[in-house]
């Protein structure tokens, strides 16, 4: 089966190549687009065919909704799958795809659309007997109204925006006078960056963990979910690791959380591949929102389940019913992911684009790397800065852990800061071994303490490696002293 002659993607990097390659293994011909500075790029390559489509700032080339609408109309593509970021959850780009006779990869535009709203998904999520967190379901209307609901399920509470995401717009209160500022700046700061100025109050967690559930809907609504995921590791609302299945789940609790993920996506005529999240604590766990898009760390539920999720998409979207039941998915073993990024973390993770002067990618038992770089490449300053999805698979999780720890010791990256050498430091970390992690874990001072050791440990050997390089030593010198390095690091 193929479902399709001709999909284009409308991405770039590694998730543009993930989906590209599920398609030349079903025999579908790919599109790519590309920015200016992408020229270049690995998944200009890897494409069957590809176009510029503008220039290097975003809204020029990947959100250039008409250019890439002709590009596939020109090329005789059928459908378009958008990655994640850029046009993903454009409701508007999935209605526009749609209108000039071709398949969005992907949820309805209607659906897209309902789901955007925070106040809107939680009311129906609500109505569906989902948990939500107590405050003012349907906005603040007044700030004596929201002072009244505050008192009534207790300080701290956080102010949110209908429209927003990523944490913007978002303020905690402690007490009524916080409460008020707090109304005054999330009303002012969505207006500024979503163009609606309506919020919201609820009972604010301090440390919760954040968990989500992966669905896959066909187009006649048989649902079926992928189990859970843990993605409490963040920084600034950026997810760094991702791990399948989430460490503290217990069957009581994935009963639970599972049966509400299905509930959501049918509440929400959901269709293709998703994502319900959710905030955990002690015990309880409360809807957050509905992702409608593959997600980056879609690769550790692949992992542990088996099921190539990018092939779902595209037969979905194809009007495929779902080859399965529920009875028929399984997991098996545990699975991590770090996420590579060009930044420093030593420095506030501040953005290092630039040269690939070495680079040496991991590889063996359990090891998966999805990156759109490789040994020369220049990353652009354009976008984001993620470069590489490195994942481990273990029989349990702490096969994974070492195994994860073995790949990081094998990966070269040299040119560019990366987030190696913390993702080092996070798998030799007593809290994260024992699976303690919440959406707090890097801002703990006494994690940040411990992982510092092993950050400048990682960080002197990628410099000695470095050096080595000036001196003009050759690449074998540079493998050799990698190889040592692993001998006499690992136990
Ligand atoms: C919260 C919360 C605690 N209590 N809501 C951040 C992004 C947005 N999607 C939801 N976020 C949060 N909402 C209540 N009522 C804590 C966060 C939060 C968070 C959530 C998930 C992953 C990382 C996070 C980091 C900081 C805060």
């Amino acid at each position: 089966m193929k479902y399709f002659d001709k999909i284009l993607i409308a991405n770039r990097g590694e998730i543009a190549i993930r989906v590209m390659r599920a398609c030349r293994e079903l025999g579908i011909d790919t599109v790519a687009i590309y920015s200016e500075p992408d020229n270049n790029a690995l998944h200009v390559k890897y494409a069957d065919e590809a176009f510029c489509v503008g220039e290097a700032h975003p809204s020029k080339s990947y959100l250039n909704k008409e250019r890439i609408c002709d590009v596939a109309r020109k090329t005789g593509a059928e459908a378009i799958h958008p990655g994640y970021g850029f046009l993903a959850e454009n409701a508007e780009f999935a209605k526009r795809v749609e209108e000039v006779g071709l398949t969005f990869i992907g949820p309805s535009w209607k659906t897209i659309e309902a789901l955007g709203s925070k106040i809107g998904s939680k009311r129906m999520m609500r109505k569906a007997g989902v948990p939500v967190l107590p405050g003012t379901p349907e906005g603040v209307t007044s700030v004596d109204e929201a002072k009244k609901v505050a008192a009534e399920i207790g300080y701290p509470v956080i102010v949110k925006a209908s429209a927003g995401g990523g944490g913007i717009g978002m303020h905690i209160a402690e007490n009524e006078g916080e409460l008020e500022e707090a109304i005054d700046a999330g009303m002012r700061i969505a207006q500024s960056a979503f163009g609606d100025p309506t919020i919201f109050v609820e009972k604010y967690l301090t440390k919760p963990r954040h968990i989500e559930i992966q669905v896959l809907a066909d187009a006649k609504g048989h649902t079926v979910h992928l189990y859970d995921r843990e993605c409490s590791i963040q920084r600034r609302h950026q997810k760094l690791l991702e791990e399948a299945p989430c460490p503290i789940m217990t069957p009581a609790l994935r009963e639970q959380m599972t049966a509400s993920a299905i509930a959501a996506a049918k509440a929400a005529n959901y269709k293709n591949a998703g994502t319900v999240e959710f905030l955990y604590a002690n015990g309880n766990y409360y809807f957050m929102e509905v992702n409608t898009r593959l997600q980056v760390e879609h690769t550790v539920t692949e992992f542990v389940t088996g099921i190539d999720m990018v092939k779902q998409q595209i037969a979905i979207a194809a009007g495929e019913d779902l080859a399965m039941d529920q009875e028929d998915i399984g997991i098996r073993g545990h699975a991590i992911e770090c996420r590579i990024n060009a930044e420093d973390p030593l420095n506030n993770f501040t953005a290092d684009p630039g040269k690939i002067v070495r680079y040496r990618s991991p590889g063996g038992p359990g090891i998966r790397v999805d990156s759109g770089i490789h040994m020369g490449y220049t990353i652009p300053a354009h976008y984001d800065s993620m470069i590489s999805k490195l994942c481990a698979l273990g029989s349990d999780r702490e096969e994974a852990i070492q195994r994860m720890r073995r790949a990081i010791y094998e990966y070269v990256i040299l040119g560019v800061k990366t987030t190696l050498p913390l993702h080092y430091a996070i798998m030799h970390n007593a809290h994260f071994i024992a699976g303690d992690t919440h959406t707090h874990f890097l801002q703990e001072e006494h994690i940040a303490t411990s992982l510092r050791r092993y950050l400048h440990e990682e960080e002197a050997r990628m410099q000695t490696l470095a050096a080595s390089l000036r001196q003009g030593k050759h690449v074998a010198a540079i493998t050799a002293a990698v190889d040592v390095y692993i001998r006499k690091n690992s136990k």
